[in-house]
């Protein structure tokens, strides 16, 4: 099977010799190696290859005009030191489900598409999902061209460096209009198929989330000759906002994180003027996340006060919860239920992904591949060859029902 090949010649593309994870940022070099390898796969199949307006890379079989094509992929792209799986499962098992219908001799009814959506994650900018936002218009020029990294570089000067036209981006209906169904592919992000011994599962819902970012700006000064009681500290704020939003999340049975942290002026021997920290925050309904975000809120103001301490918090990213098209998630289980015995779990997840986007516009589906320590958006991420080759058996037969006789 191709997948192994395939697997083998992307794996080190952005890969960090340092921390073995990877560092697949939009815009950057690391991802025009994937883009690069993307088109190459595409080309080498005969597929007719094309980036679109937002960077997304397209593969086609068939005329994709016709306005009923049978999509799949994921995105390439990673979290800082990301782990190998997330997102380059889903587009080498494309290719690679693809090739197992050429072997099946498949005949295709229905146009296929194979696609690579740009900067998922969101690490660069920090906005999740931009390719597939933009195209599905619910992601603004203006927003994206306000998106700005760490070196301040914005979203537009980052394309335009990469030689993509940051003119061009916007809504693409026509290209959404070419869908009648997309398949996702992802290695689970969680172990309940490793809890019920499946290989593979079938999604049912995204939870809500998004991201928030805390700015706690106090007073900079000397760390060795400042009195504590003169000190406007907002390290000490932001350090008891952590421990709240751990607090608020068990209270509603959800999640919160802070795991980025920016400081200014970032000294040893200097108390911060600003702590900028972000929060990553889902639960499985809407009210439970208002009331982690909003407990958090609160909790912040309150320390800020305490240490006189300005805080500002701003919603950069969210995403409201996803039920997936339960025609095509039925189709999905029943295709591969089909000939075995056994049930296809249905599942859901906290994990945000194109596919969740796309579902505000198309049908959608995913199918999710065991990893056996549930670890994800880490070095230590896995999933096994054998279940990764189930996976691509699972989506060629996912295909096979719904886009060939
Ligand atoms: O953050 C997420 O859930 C996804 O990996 N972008
Ligand atoms: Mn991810
Ligand atoms: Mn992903």
């Amino acid at each position: 099977m191709s997948f192994h090949s395939m697997w083998a010649e992307l794996l080190p593309v952005g890969r960090s010799s340092a921390s073995g994870g990877y560092r697949r940022f939009a815009w950057t070099g690391a991802d025009a190696d994937c883009r690069a390898w993307f088109e190459q796969q595409a080309r080498s199949r005969g597929l007719a290859y094309e980036t679109d307006r937002n960077g997304n890379q397209w593969a086609w079989l068939g005329d994709p005009a016709r306005g009923d094509a049978v999509v799949t992929g994921s995105h390439l792209d990673s979290v800082p030191d990301g782990g190998a799986f997330d997102g380059p499962l889903g587009v080498v098992s494309a290719f690679a489900a693809l090739d197992e219908l050429r072997h099946r001799g498949a005949r295709f009814t229905r146009p296929l598409g194979i696609v690579n959506f740009g900067d998922e994650e969101g690490a660069r900018f920090g906005l999740a999902c931009v390719g597939s936002r933009l195209t599905a218009g619910l992601l603004t020029v203006e927003q994206a061209h306000r998106l700005t990294d760490a070196q301040g570089i914005t979203l537009p000067q980052a394309m335009e460096a990469a030689g993509h036209d940051p003119g061009a981006i916007g809504p693409d209906p026509e290209r959404l209009d070419r869908i009648g169904a997309f398949v996702e592919l992802h290695v689970e992000q969680g172990r309940a198929l490793d809890l019920s011994g499946d290989p593979v599962g079938v999604a049912s819902a995204i939870w809500p989330h998004g991201r928030w970012r805390f700015d706690f700006r106090g007073e900079a000064n000397h760390a060795g000759t400042t009195r504590l009681a003169d000190r406007r500290d907002p390290m000490l704020s932001y350090a008891e906002t952590v421990l709240a939003a751990r607090r608020e999340a068990e209270l509603a049975g959800a999640v919160a994180t802070f795991g980025k942290i920016a400081v200014e002026p970032n000294g040893v021997n200097a108390i911060p003027s600003l702590v900028r920290g972000w929060l990553d925050s889902r639960a499985a309904d809407q009210e439970s996340l208002d009331a982690v975000v909003d407990g958090v809120r609160s909790a912040a103001r309150e320390y800020a006060d305490a240490h006189g301490v300005e805080l500002v918090v701003e919603r950069e990213s969210f995403t409201s919860v996803v039920e997936f098209d339960r025609v095509l998630r039925d189709e999905l289980a029943r295709i591969l239920g089909t000939g075995t015995d056994l049930t296809v779990p249905v599942l859901g997840t906290g994990a945000g992904h194109d596919a969740g986007i796309l579902s505000a516009r198309v049908p959608t589906a995913m199918l999710f591949v065991r990893n056996p320590t549930g670890v994800s958006h880490s070095p230590a991420e896995f999933a096994a060859e054998d279940d990764c080759v189930a996976g691509v058996r699972a989506l060629a037969d996912a295909l096979e029902g719904l886009a060939c006789t």
